[in-house]
């Protein structure tokens, strides 16, 4: 039952192709260029690309595809230049990946984090299509020394805070164990449409079960270690400090946490007492798939099973229902949803201040009023 109270008559769907395209990114920064998801339009499964958030470091640059050459080089025992060209030519496919920002959620941390303060929309859900990286990795010949393999981005700039040694590429790694597997894609299309500019034209890398940082955009070069890389988005930013024998040691992020979020009802809602309230949203986990999602209506004392909607799409989020039979008491409600995964894995209560401003998957509450 649509929400009593809602604007739209909010439906799920699994087609994003539908004539409602609403766009209405929240500006978090214009230069560069920093866009959220008003979560609470979560409609479908698959998000619109004019609703799809953008995160960018630096400007966004303007690249044509003819000029674009993907350089594969280093460990390897045939360097080479790949065209767009080529690429396109290559065996494609295409599959969905939920992205998730590893600041997402930043807004609601105390003390406050630095960094973009993003709600609970940095994160969306599209098809990707393109070629697996291990295809193109196979063609440079990867040495048996190699380690990693190192993404670069064509955006530069300088960062203030932290402070990077001059004028810095965007750049990532990945470890050749996740780097050859199947779902990892150099992507040149997003809901069957070319990337558009803001989202990696002409093509980006897809490191699906990932945070975000990983899947690097605009991307022209790929360089194969045999050591561990230790750039400014792998140390300085998108690093936490994690326990280890020797003393706290910097690990760089990786795979997402387990995280539900709650479209609707929104934030300081009021809903009729006595009767029936749809809660709804969509729920994640890195490399793993979603068991269960618990919704609590008193700050998470009890806890009711919500209703997992569709059926699981690996590395895609799910969406969630449940039909909340509001209580007659009049005032204010705090809402938690709580998800877990097929490892056990559940979110926590209560943060992890070691993560400094990422990975936030702790139970927020959501307050309405019951009127
Ligand atoms: N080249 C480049 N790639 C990048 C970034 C960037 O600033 N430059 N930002 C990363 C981060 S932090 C995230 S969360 C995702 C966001 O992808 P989107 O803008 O398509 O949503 O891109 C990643 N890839
Ligand atoms: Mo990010």
């Amino acid at each position: 039952m649509p929400h009593p109270s809602s604007k739209h008559s909010v439906q799920f769907g699994s087609d994003a192709s539908t004539a409602w395209k609403p766009g209405g990114l929240i500006i978090r920064e214009k230069e560069p260029l920093n866009l959220e998801f008003p979560f609470s339009n979560l409609q479908t499964v698959i998000t619109p690309t004019n609703q799809f958030f953008v995160r960018s470091h630096f400007p966004v640059p303007s690249i044509s595809a003819e000029d674009w050459r993907l350089e594969v080089t280093g460990e390897v025992d045939a360097p080479f230049k790949l065209s767009y060209d080529e690429l396109r030519r290559l065996p494609a496919e295409t599959r969905s990946a939920t992205i998730e920002c590893a600041g997402n959620g930043r807004a609601f941390l105390v003390p406050k984090a630095k960094g973009v303060l993003w709600e609970t929309g940095a994160v969306g859900n599209a098809n990707w299509t393109g070629v697996r990286l291990s295809t193109v990795l196979q063609r440079a010949g990867v040495k048996p020394q190699a380690l990693e393999a190192v993404f670069q981005g064509a955006d530069s700039g300088v960062s203030e805070e932290p402070k990077s040694p001059g004028v810095i590429y965007f750049e990532r790694s990945l470890p050749l164990t996740k780097a050859n597997r199947p779902e990892v894609l150099l992507a040149y299309q997003m809901n069957g449409q070319d990337l558009t500019r803001e989202h990696g034209f002409p093509v980006r890398l897809v490191v699906p079960g990932w945070f975000g940082m990983a899947s690097v955009k605009w991307l022209n070069k790929i360089t194969l270690t045999a050591t561990p890389f230790n750039g400014f988005w792998q140390t300085l930013e998108y690093a936490y400090f994690q326990d280890s024998p020797g003393g706290p040691s910097l690990v760089a992020l990786s795979e997402m946490a387990v995280k539900a979020t709650i479209a609707q009802p929104v934030f300081h809602e009021t809903i009729a007492s006595r009767t029936v309230a749809r809660v709804c949203g969509a729920a994640w986990s890195g490399e793993n798939e979603i068991d269960s999602v618990e919704l609590s209506m008193d700050g998470g004392t009890r806890w009711v099973t919500a209703q997992l909607l569709g059926e699981p799409v690996p590395y895609s989020w799910r969406l969630w229902e449940y039909d909340w039979q509001t209580p007659a008491r009049p005032g204010r409600y705090q809402l938690k949803a709580r998800a877990r995964d097929k490892t056990g894995e559940v979110q926590p209560s209560s943060r992890d201040q070691s993560r400094l401003g990422y990975m936030i998957n702790h139970t927020v509450p959501l307050e309405i009023e019951l009127v």
